[in-house]
């Protein structure tokens, strides 16, 4: 997310808000009750390299349930024309994605990087950005996409499975944007102050939504709570 806080912090200063008066949320991500039993996924190719069948990594839990790779932002909110072009990477690591959920702000581009030393693809599902699908044999150079449109981009590689691997993309449509870590906390500094509606999501548990108001200077603390298996 450092990027990101970069970017934000220049635009703090293009809109000449004060350090000062930017407020703060921050808080926890949890499942309440009993988590959904995890899908266990199998290579369909590559098994040296891919391992045996395992555990969908779609939730993962701390062990006080803190949910990992939520995304928290402020909903309702677009800035037209807000770029802030950056390079992130991911990379395809014993078959999975690294890291699963990445936020980058619009013209950012994504370098590919495969360091299995097998083939894989890169089948981006999008509607704003262009749907690709690449392969990307062994020691290839890595793939290098940019993404121009705000929007949530699912990414497959189909060749070890439709579900074994996995990622999201989500261009974000302002600078207010970060994702839980693993034990489920995350922290949105540099927040206009006012009333603001933020949005919870996560790729298997769905969205929520939480009216929080920031007073100038303010911290405002948050504990959102996901029911198991109950929304999608
Ligand atoms: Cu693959």
């Amino acid at each position: 997310m450092r990027p990101l806080a970069v970017a934000l912090s220049a635009l703090i200063a293009m809109l000449g808000l004060g350090a000062a008066e930017a407020g703060e949320i921050l808080g926890s991500v949890t499942l309440a009750g009993k988590a959904p039993a995890a899908e266990i996924l199998r290579p369909i190719a590559d098994h040296a390299v891919c391992g045996e069948p395992r555990q969908s990594e779609a939730l993962v839990l701390s062990a006080s349930g803190g949910i990992k790779n939520a995304v928290v932002f402020i909903a309702h909110e677009r800035m037209e024309g807000w770029r802030s072009p950056t390079t992130f990477q991911i990379d395809q690591r014993r078959c999975a994605f690294v890291p699963r959920v990445l936020v980058i702000p619009p013209g950012s581009t994504v370098e590919v990087l495969n360091s299995d030393g097998i083939l894989h693809n890169f089948h981006t599902l999008a509607r704003l950005n262009p749907s690709l699908n690449l392969a990307q044999p062994a020691r290839a150079r890595p793939l290098r996409v940019t993404f121009n449109h705000p929007e949530t981009v699912q990414v497959k590689c189909e060749i070890h499975g439709t579900g074994f691997m996995r990622a999201w993309i989500i261009v974000a449509a302002h600078p207010y944007y970060a994702v839980s870590d693993e034990n489920g906390q995350f922290r949105l500094p540099g927040l206009p102050p006012g009333p603001h509606i933020m949005e919870f999501w996560h790729e298997l548990l769905g969205s929520k939504r939480l009216p929080v108001s920031v007073a100038p200077e303010g911290e405002v603390r948050v504990r959102v709570e996901f029911t198991g298996g109950e929304e999608k």
